[in-house]
């Protein structure tokens, strides 16, 4: 029996990797992210649980490249990890860190999820999943830019879950509370923080429910930031 294709974004780290690992279980995989030897470690990681693994080096804010290399890529699920942060108050944010954000954040949502989409829609079955933010609810003193681009996916995906979900194609958005990732500058206590693999249970939930049932948006957090983790 062949097995479904999920293309995943980010895959280099953190969260991202966690989602391939996790999900080479029952998909194989096309990952995409910049560094290339990353890449490869969970592209090797992935295929010891089963999966057939095509790692591409991509910048998702790179419309023409996203446009060439996901061209020939038929996805059962496309998830959406890709994700830059900067915390820092408005007026000491450069307008290099402000578009980094939004190129990464929002942008490439068009560009990588315009690539796949039709083929969904065409087979009238498909799954596009989210990485959000608890950021895209709650506000915070320096996320002017970050907590907005999250917010701008929750719109994405809702608005998109309403257009395709008639085409068999459904959306979810998964939110997470702080995970413990280099999304982080160095010296943060993260102990009490989510794991990656984690958010790639959640991940795995929601796409793996009944044809006719849809998670659409499902908010993970660390229980309390008062509690370091015990495992
Ligand atoms: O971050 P990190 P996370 N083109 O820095 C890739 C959201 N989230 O895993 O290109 C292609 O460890 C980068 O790869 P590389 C967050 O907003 C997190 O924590 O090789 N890929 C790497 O694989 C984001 O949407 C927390 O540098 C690009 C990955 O993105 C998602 O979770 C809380 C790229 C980033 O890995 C994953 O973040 C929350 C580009 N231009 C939501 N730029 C949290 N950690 O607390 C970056 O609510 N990447």
């Amino acid at each position: 029996m062949t097995r479904p294709t999920a293309l995943i974004t980010g895959a280099s780290r953190g969260i991202g990797r966690a989602i391939a690992v996790r999900l080479a279980t029952t998909y194989d995989l096309v990952i995409v992210a910049r560094e290339q030897a990353s890449l490869d470690e969970t592209a090797a990681a992935a295929r010891t649980m089963g999966a057939q693994v095509q790692s591409l080096p991509l910048d998702v804010s790179d419309s023409a490249a996203v446009a060439t290399m996901l061209a020939d890529v038929d996805a059962d699920l496309l998830v959406n990890n890709a994700g830059v942060a900067v915390m820092r108050p408005f007026l000491e944010m450069t307008a290099e860190e402000w578009h980094r954000m939004v190129d990464v954040n929002i942008n490439a949502l068009y560009h990588v999820t315009r690539a796949v989409l039709p083929g969904m829609v065409k087979r009238g079955r498909g799954h596009v999943c989210t990485i959000g933010s608890i950021a895209g609810r709650n506000t915070f003193a320096g996320g002017t830019c970050y907590s907005g681009t999250k917010h701008f996916v929750m719109g994405f995906a809702e608005s998109l879950m309403l257009e395709v979900r008639d085409a068999g194609v459904g959306v979810s958005v998964i939110m997470p509370g702080s995970v413990d990732t280099d999304l982080f500058p160095p010296g943060i206590d993260r102990t009490w923080m989510l794991e990656p693999d984690d958010v790639a249970s959640a991940v795995a939930f929601a796409v793996s429910t009944p044809p006719h049932m849809l998670v659409h948006r499902l908010e993970v957090r660390p229980l309390s930031p008062k509690r370091p983790r015990t495992v």
